[in-house]
């Protein structure tokens, strides 16, 4: 369904019982949500959509959110905080435009909210602002992460302690413009557009100490089928686009992503967090809108899933964030979740 646009008609939006989850938040649009478990609660971080009047294009200009906020839960069901602004482009002092998706971490005492942007040459870099509270506000440091690019930040934090950085999209997320570590201002709008070769692939760097940097150069990761071969650019249903998760199943490691252009949630299973990972299978089919994306958690002995769609609205670049339950099989493999019903 490569035509999908995301614009459903007033009746569709109306019938709320076709959706099989309901908004989490009704009086301001919020997407890309990243969950956590912080101090017994669960904190979402999500992107804060808005009407910018900006024209709808494939470089994702519509998405031109200017600032974020934090939402708390007790429980599942239960009442849904907002912390309010935590975090401006004002007060970014590299900001050019738009603040996509973000994630946060805790570590040291300190949490981290880590955010997309493009930087004044319109490039798309990747930021850390801190806070002593995970519902901020958060003070963003001068700089963007050195060696960062593109968008789409989940940072993961291992049993040893150890936090990694998965990152990277493609199309208006300008993955497919670095070349040898350069920007090509002229490249692809798209993908590779070499599509016998491998997809490009998602990226992953180990952190520093202090959460603010990268400890080690970038590094690509390997998606594979399940005869060993890596998923192929011309792969739309299987291969990484963009919204990039990691969570840890069984000592397993499970990296999740949304498939863009064919707009599934799927996931790829690996020994360790630098991969290679196998592909399993979809975890969430197309929602109701363009864009898919999304974030695991564990939370009292349950797993969940944070998503999006654009129930609220029907259009694509104003959507709201939505949360199911996710089930594992005995295997180890995930139940695909029909976020519409029957
Ligand atoms: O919210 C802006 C962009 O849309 C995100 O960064 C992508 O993952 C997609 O959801």
């Amino acid at each position: 369904n490569n035509k999908k646009t995301g614009q459903q008609t007033a009746q569709e939006t109306a019938d709320t019982s076709k959706f099989l989850s309901q908004p989490l938040v009704t009086d301001l649009f919020s997407a890309d949500p990243s969950a956590h478990v912080f101090e017994g609660k669960i904190y979402i971080y999500p992107s804060h959509d808005i009407d910018a009047g900006t024209p709808e294009n494939d470089n994702g200009d519509h998405f031109d959110m200017r600032d974020y906020h934090v939402y708390s839960m007790d429980s599942i069901g239960g009442k849904v905080t907002d912390h309010g602004v935590v975090l401006k482009k004002e007060d970014i002092p590299w900001a050019g435009r738009q603040l996509w998706a973000p994630d946060a971490a805790f570590k040291n005492g300190k949490y981290y909210l880590y955010f997309p942007m493009k930087d004044k040459e319109d490039i798309f870099r990747i930021g850390v602002a801190t806070s002593d509270k995970p519902y901020g506000p958060f003070k963003p440091e001068a700089k963007p992460i050195a060696g960062s690019y593109s968008m789409d930040p989940a940072v993961f934090t291992d049993t040893d302690g150890t936090s990694y950085m998965y990152f990277g999209g493609i199309w208006g997320g300008q993955l497919q413009k670095w070349e040898n570590g350069k920007f090509n201002k002229n490249g692809s709008m798209t993908d590779s557009q070499k599509e016998e070769e491998p997809a490009l692939r998602p990226r992953i760097a180990k952190m520093s100490a202090d959460m603010l940097s990268f400890a080690e150069p970038v590094k690509e990761i390997k998606i594979l089928d399940k005869e060993g071969k890596e998923l192929l650019t011309k792969d739309h249903d299987r291969r990484f686009f963009e919204a990039a998760w990691m969570h840890k199943y069984n000592g397993k490691y499970y990296l999740s992503y949304s498939t863009g252009d064919t707009h599934f949630i799927c996931y790829a299973i690996g020994d360790n967090p630098y991969g290679p990972f196998t592909y399993q299978g979809v975890i969430l089919e197309p929602v109701q809108g363009w864009t898919n994306h999304h974030s695991i958690i564990e939370f009292n002995g349950k797993w969940w899933l944070f998503y999006h769609d654009t129930q609220i609205s029907g259009k694509t670049h104003l959507r709201n964030i939505k949360v199911a339950e996710l089930k594992y099989n005995p295997d180890g493999t995930i139940q695909t979740i029909n976020p519409m019903r029957k």
